[in-house]
């Protein structure tokens, strides 16, 4: 017989949280196969801010060989890496994000989707095999970019918006301003003493914010860290899942549906045993684009919540905020 009084958490550290456990809700998931994919991405948007995607079409093997080539340059010698930095905002980056004081326990590579921007030499580090990496990443890019597009037509159409392009035209545009953005997050020693791997005390990997773009496209390795937080103020953990993509729905995103969809405050903590990796696709518009509350979908007497900027504008005055800012509060209108 099990005697339920000689449980201590120090056996079952799964038990500690249960203190905190509210109603912990299920995170959406859309299926891009399924017909009710629109209407599931529209709710979704709504309540969260925030799914997850299953058959993205995005092949198994770019994401493998992308993913391994990052694995391989992350455990290059310090100095080796240090030649494509300091980011600035593009290159690699070691603990600083921003270059407004802000720190995590990463180190990074952003790229822009417009090679002009990216003043480093990828060969500089790579060698001979920076040319098999840019083939990788501009296969992977490219794919992931379309399953952005796919799901911004479905989110138009789940809206009621005639014109089907409405929202994906802005990323398909020659000019948009996409980024894509490789992490990694090495185990933390610190994390590993609090022996916790369910959020709490964890060491902080990537500070709390939300993303300026319109859709954020993520996938990790199977390592946990990745948090949302919910309209209460709470934090839940999301269970990593390298087979499928996660959607943050931007600031650009929130502007355009005046407030309707919300852009999802979330944080990375830092696992004490295992590495994550975690790819992003930031998909934003051209520099001149104007973002402002769509009028279609605007109904009655609704007040504008913000005012018509562009892109750009937008861009430079986010890149003067510390991370966990609110961006949008400057674009309020009264
Ligand atoms: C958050 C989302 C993307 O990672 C990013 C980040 C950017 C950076 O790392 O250079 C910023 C951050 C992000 C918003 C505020 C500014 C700029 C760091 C920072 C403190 C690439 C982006 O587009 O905005």
């Amino acid at each position: 017989m099990v005697l339920l009084s000689k449980i201590t958490t120090d056996q079952y550290p799964c038990l500690r949280n249960l203190k905190q456990t509210t109603f912990i809700p299920e995170i959406p998931i859309v299926d891009l196969s399924k017909p009710d994919a629109k209407n599931i991405i529209v709710k979704a948007c709504e309540e969260f801010g925030f799914f997850k995607v299953v058959n993205h079409g995005v092949s198994m093997e770019s994401i493998s060989l992308l993913e391994s080539e990052a694995v391989k340059f992350f455990s290059m010698a310090f100095d080796q890496k240090e030649k494509v930095g300091p980011a600035n905002p593009f290159g690699y980056g070691n603990k600083k994000i921003g270059q407004n004081g802000d720190i995590g326990w990463v180190e990074y590579l952003l790229l822009s989707n417009n090679q002009d921007f990216n003043s480093f030499k990828l060969s500089t580090a790579f060698g001979k095999d920076s040319q098999k990496l840019r083939c990788l990443l501009s296969d992977y890019m490219s794919s992931v970019k379309k399953m952005g597009c796919e799901i911004l037509e479905l989110m138009a159409e789940g809206l009621n918006i005639e014109e089907k392009n409405m929202l994906s035209k802005l990323v398909t545009d020659k000019d948009s301003d996409c980024i894509f953005r490789l992490n990694h997050y090495p185990p933390c020693p610190e994390s590993r003493l609090n022996n916790n791997d369910n959020g709490g005390e964890n060491v902080i990997g990537f500070g709390e914010h939300t993303d300026p773009q319109i859709i954020s496209l993520l996938r990790s390795n199977n390592t946990s860290g990745f948090q949302i937080c919910l309209k209460d103020k709470s934090w839940i953990s999301v269970p990593s899942d390298h087979n499928s993509f996660f959607v943050n729905v931007g600031d650009s995103l929130q502007v355009m549906t005046n407030g309707r969809f919300k852009s999802v405050r979330h944080r990375v903590l830092t696992n004490g045993f295992k590495s994550r990796l975690s790819m992003i696709y930031f998909c934003g518009p051209s520099l001149s684009e104007k973002i402002a509350p769509l009028l279609c979908l605007i109904k009655g007497n609704e007040r504008l919540l913000y005012r018509e900027f562009t892109w750009f504008e937008y861009k430079k005055s986010a890149y003067a905020t510390r991370l966990s800012d609110n961006r949008l509060g400057h674009f309020e209108t009264n």
